[in-house]
C-alpha cells in the first residue's frame, strides 16, 4: 500500500516537555517517524508520496473555528506577549470557573483550548499539524479512489485532540477528519484506535453519531492519560448509543486479553455494518514503550494487522503514538505487513 507522508512534520519539534515535573526532550519527537520511513523502504511497503498543501474544509468539518484561528496564530501571540520559551498552557480550563467566556490573553485562550500540559506549541506547530492532516486527507483520497487500504504517515499525532482542544502530543484529529470525509461520503465508518491511550478526541467527536463507530483498546483511565475519559460504560448517546465501545484494560495486559478485545471490536464492526474502516495505528501497547504498560510484542502488531485485514474492508490507517523509537518502525509496518499477508 502507498504511504502519504509531508517532511513539513520537522516544524513541530518542541525543546520541551513537562514530565515528572522536569522539562524533558519530549517522547513526541521527530526521529520517531525516521524509524517508520526507514522500515518501510527496507521491507519494500510501497511509495511514500507527499501530499499536496492541506484542504481546510475537511479540518473545518470537524474543527471549531474559534480552536482552528487560535492554533494558527498562538506561537505569534505568545511571543509578542513577551514570553521567552515555548507555548505552555499553565492555567487549563478549570471545573467550577466559567468556560462561555474565553480570555483575551494568550496564556489565557491556550488553558481554554487545552487539556493537557505536556504538550508545547511552537514557531511551526501549526504548519506541522496541518502537514499531517493533509497526508491523511491524501490517503483518505487513495481509499476512497478504490485502494484497499493507504497509509498516512501523520506527525504531529492527532486522537487526543477534540474539536476544540489540544493535548497529548496532538492539535489537528487526522482520524477522525479522514472519518467525516468517508462518513460525509454517505459510507457508514468506523474508527477502530488501536494507540495505548484513548483516543478521547475521537470517542467525543462522534460520541452522539450512528453512522461513526468509535472502538478502542486502551490502557484503563484510572491508571492512563487521558484519565477523565475512555470507561467502559461509554457506549454514545442519543442516536449514537451504542456506537461507542471502548476496551480499557490493566497494567500488564498482554497479547490474550488484548488479541480477544481486538476480535470483540471487530465483531462490533460487522455488526455496525462498516463501509469504511479508519485504524488509529499507535504502536504503544508495545511492551517497552516507555510511557505506556502493555506487553504487547513485535510480532502481536503482525496478528493485529492480520485480524484488521480480515474484516475485508477498505482501510485507512493513521499513524498515532509509539515511543520506543526504535520498535517504532518495525512495529507499525508489522501492522501494514499483517494486514496485506
Ligand atoms: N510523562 C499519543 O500517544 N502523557 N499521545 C505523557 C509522560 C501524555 C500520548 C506522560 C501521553 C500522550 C498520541
Ligand atoms: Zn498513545
Amino acid at each position: 500500500m502507498k504511504t502519504f507522508f509531508s517532511e513539513d512534520h520537522r516544524k513541530h519539534f518542541p525543546q520541551a516537555e513537562l514530565s515528572g515535573g522536569q522539562f524533558v526532550t519530549p517522547f513526541e519527537r521527530p526521529s520517531r517517524v525516521e524509524y517508520v520511513l526507514a522500515e518501510l523502504k527496507a521491507r519494500g511497503m510501497g511509495d511514500i508520496v507527499a501530499p499536496g498543501a492541506a484542504d481546510m474544509a475537511p479540518i473545518e468539518a470537524i474543527c471549531d473555528a474559534g480552536y482552528l484561528a487560535f492554533l494558527q496564530s498562538a506561537f505569534a501571540e505568545w511571543k509578542a506577549d513577551g514570553n521567552a520559551g515555548e507555548l505552555i498552557a499553565g492555567c487549563i480550563t478549570p471545573r467550577g470557573m466559567r468556560t462561555d467566556r474565553i480570555p483575551t490573553n494568550i496564556d489565557g485562550k491556550a488553558g481554554y483550548y487545552c487539556h493537557a500540559a505536556e504538550t508545547a506549541i511552537t514557531a511551526g506547530t501549526w504548519e506541522a499539524a496541518l502537514s499531517s492532516a493533509a497526508s491523511a486527507q491524501a490517503a483518505q483520497a487513495e481509499v476512497t479512489a478504490g485502494a484497499r487500504a493507504a497509509f498516512a504517515l501523520c506527525r504531529p499525532p492527532g486522537h487526543h485532540a477534540t474539536a476544540d482542544q489540544y493535548g497529548g502530543y496532538c492539535f489537528i484529529n487526522n482520524a477522525a477528519m479522514a472519518a467525516q470525509m468517508f462518513a460525509a461520503a454517505g459510507q457508514r465508518t468506523t474508527v477502530l484506535d488501536i494507540d495505548f491511550h484513548h483516543g478521547n478526541g475521537t470517542q467525543n467527536i462522534f460520541y452522539d453519531r450512528e453512522d461513526v463507530l468509535f472502538a478502542s483498546l486502551h490502557g484503563d483511565p484510572a491508571d492512563a492519560y487521558p484519565y477523565f475519559l475512555g470507561h467502559a460504560d461509554e457506549r454514545g448517546t442519543g442516536a449514537g448509543e451504542g456506537a461507542n465501545a471502548n476496551y480499557p484494560m490493566k497494567s500488564g495486559t498482554a497479547w490474550d486479553e488484548w488479541g480477544a478485545a481486538l476480535d470483540d471490536a471487530i465483531g462490533k464492526i460487522r455488526a455496525h455494518g462498516t463501509e469504511a474502516l479508519v485504524v488509529s495505528l499507535g504502536v504503544d501497547a508495545y511492551k517497552d514503550d516507555p510511557i505506556s504498560f502493555f506487553r504487547l510484542v513485535s510480532d502481536d502488531f503482525t496478528r493485529a494487522g492480520e485480524k484488521i485485514a480480515a474484516l475485508g474492508l477498505p482501510t485507512l490507517f493513521v499513524m498515532e503514538g509509539g515511543y520506543a523509537i526504535e520498535a517504532v518502525g518495525i512495529n507499525t509496518v508489522n501492522v501494514l505487513a499483517g494486514f496485506e499477508g
